[in-house]
């Protein structure tokens, strides 16, 4: 190995954890299907149907490991003042004392895997690499799918290039020894008591949004938790976006929408770049330039059918991992909401036989698929374009019953940080918590941003200062406001496109729009709801702005921003009080 700090590295992790071996993940078909064995050999692995879903697998988690753990997820900065009030935080010595107990001798008996990665295209100046420490074999398994692992990354540092660490253990899976720690001084995650998607894969949010985060603030870029997509119209001009929203608010369905026949027929595509993560940098022209640094999607499976989702269906297809999904007999895979009822014989994703009377969901309602992004039907042909698309909008939404209209414009890019700053969204059955009690995710990063949550929003409006005029429009949505009977107004899922079109026009300096006290509005005309069975009435009330409850909501908004204290941006606090008096 030429690059002698990550030899040396290995060599230290290896003293601690004392494996039996290690080996250096290459990234080869041949080492992949090797190590794809050895998790079948050893029953963590239940190969699938080879006809129907090739080259796939089942994986069960043990049943106190199947979610991110926010309470035990730390970012251990210098200053308990840099993880700021939304982070957990502990003092770097005292996390590495615990970590390096946990630690010791706790690979004896099995295989440090090295796994080398680069986050991004491999040609692409604003890719990153990475490198992972691990005893898991179905941490490997799935990280050659989510990043482009092995040689090329090895290739990209060279002797001397610098890389994020990573360090995971699955130790006793103790849920009350779990810790995932960050150490954004040292670019270090260690991952100790878990083996889940989000706690193990470090790449993900541990690297590309914590640690990443950090190193975009120093470096004058953005990591977010955000998709991209392309938009194309019948004259075939193309609309890059990016979207950031919480969970359960239709993410990977916007990032794979499927336009309604009408718009197909008509020449409209949107083209999927990303569906969870988006690395923003300016380019020469200073303009901001996404690339999507992951090669593969970790999406929830429940929900996900032919109907609501199919290219996330073909693309999970084959070369890929169920985990915590349920089995049909005929070694196929089953979840709540993949169509039509429950077939006999099912196996629940504890591994227990289900049937209709049981009283649990078959498939665990945080299952997953990891896929290849390149097996998406409408994954873009630019999508691994090294210099990025050029970004012309962000969108922000969330879920909410009531007072956020269908979709406005900000009226610039202080104000839009604002909107990020202060989106919400309400809990559904799916999260802890009271149902319909509203939660605060500013720019969908509240579990993933590694550093003070006000020291991000100030890096925010740096960069806004930093590309002006070339900013891209930001815009906030919202397809779940209900009518007095309780039914959504707006259809959703394809039809979006709709709400699309409007921003592609408004990104040209088309598109009528109304400016009103909380941004600009598109006057109803200005959707086409043509053919939409939709009444005129439920468009206007989609895009009715409400004085009083948005004057609740600047009071609610106002004790939310308070949170943050000194650290606050005066620009938010500004903002927050010029809606205030707009709104008089
Ligand atoms: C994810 C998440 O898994 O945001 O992508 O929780
Ligand atoms: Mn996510």
């Amino acid at each position: 190995m030429a690059h002698r700090a990550l030899q040396a590295w290995v060599d230290e992790v290896a003293g601690l954890t004392k494996p039996a071996a290690i080996q250096w993940c290459d990234g080869s078909e041949s080492q992949s299907a090797r190590i794809n064995e050895l998790l079948v050999a050893g029953g963590e692995f239940i190969r699938l149907d080879p006809a129907k879903h090739p080259n796939s697998f089942l994986a069960r988690s043990d049943p106190r490991d199947v979610a991110r753990v926010e309470d035990r997820t730390f970012i251990c900065s210098r200053e308990t003042a840099d993880a700021g009030p939304t982070n957990n935080w502990q003092a770097p010595a005292e996390m590495h004392a615990t970590l390096r107990t946990l630690l010791s001798g706790s690979m004896q008996g099995k295989t440090l895997y090295v796994v080398p990665y680069i986050m991004g295209p491999p040609g692409s100046p604003l890719s990153k690499v990475g490198v992972e420490l691990t005893d898991s074999p179905y941490v490997v398994a799935n990280l050659r799918i989510m990043t482009r692992m092995g040689s090329v990354a090895l290739e990209r540092l060279g002797d001397d290039g610098e890389f994020s660490k990573g360090i995971h253990s699955v130790c006793r899976l103790d849920p009350a020894e779990r810790y995932i720690s960050h150490f954004p001084d040292e670019n270090l995650v260690i991952s100790v008591n878990s083996n889940y998607g989000g706690n193990a894969l470090l790449s993900k949010k541990c690297f590309a949004l914590r640690l990443a985060s950090v190193l975009a603030r120093d470096e004058g870029w953005l990591a977010e938790h955000m998709l991209i997509l392309c938009l194309t119209d019948p004259q075939g001009r193309k609309t890059y976006m990016t979207a950031a929203f919480p969970s359960a608010c239709g993410k990977t369905n916007l990032a794979m929408l499927v336009p309604p026949q009408r718009y197909s027929d008509a020449g409209w595509k949107v083209e999927t770049i990303g569906d969870d993560i988006a690395w923003l940098k300016f380019g020469a022209d200073g303009r901001l330039y996404a690339i999507n640094p992951e090669a593969g999607f970790f999406g929830v499976a429940p929900g996900t059918s032919y109907r609501t989702n199919p290219n996330a269906m073909f693309a999970c297809r084959e070369n890929t991992i169920f985990t915590n999904v349920a089995l049909r007999s005929d070694q196929t895979v089953w979840w709540e909401g993949i169509g039509g009822p429950p077939p006999e014989n099912l196996v629940d994703w504890r591994g227990e036989p289900w049937t209709l009377d049981s009283k649990t969901p078959a498939a665990h309602p945080n299952s997953r698929f990891t896929a290849p992004a390149r097996q998406c039907p409408c994954i873009s042909p630019e999508w691994e374009q090294p210099e990025g698309a050029p970004i012309s909008a962000v969108i922000f939404g969330g879920r909410r019953s009531s007072v956020m209209p269908l979709v406005y414009q900000a009226l610039s890019w202080q104000h839009g940080t604002y909107l990020g700053a202060t989106m919400s969204s309400e809990r559904t059955a799916a999260a802890a918590g009271k149902v319909g009690e509203l939660r605060r995710d500013p720019m969908a990063m509240l579990p993933f941003c590694g550093y003070h949550m006000a020291d991000y929003w100030r890096h925010w409006l740096e960069v806004g200062r930093r590309g002006g005029e070339r900013m891209p429009g930001i815009f906030h949505v919202n397809w779940f406001r209900k009518d007095a009977a309780g039914a959504f107004f707006w259809p959703g899922f394809g039809e979006s496109i709709r709400v699309l079109k409007w921003i592609a026009e408004r990104c040209r300096g088309e598109g009528a729009a109304v400016e009103t006290p909380i941004g600009w509005l598109p006057p109803p005309d200005a959707l086409d709801i043509s053919d939409l069975r939709i009444e005129r009435t439920a468009v206007e009330s989609l895009l009715r702005v409400d004085r009083a409850e948005w004057q609740a909501e600047v009071a609610d908004r106002e004790s939310w921003l308070a949170r943050f204290g000194e650290k606050l941006p005066p620009e938010l606090k500004a903002e927050n009080d010029a809606l205030r008096s707009r709104l008089q």
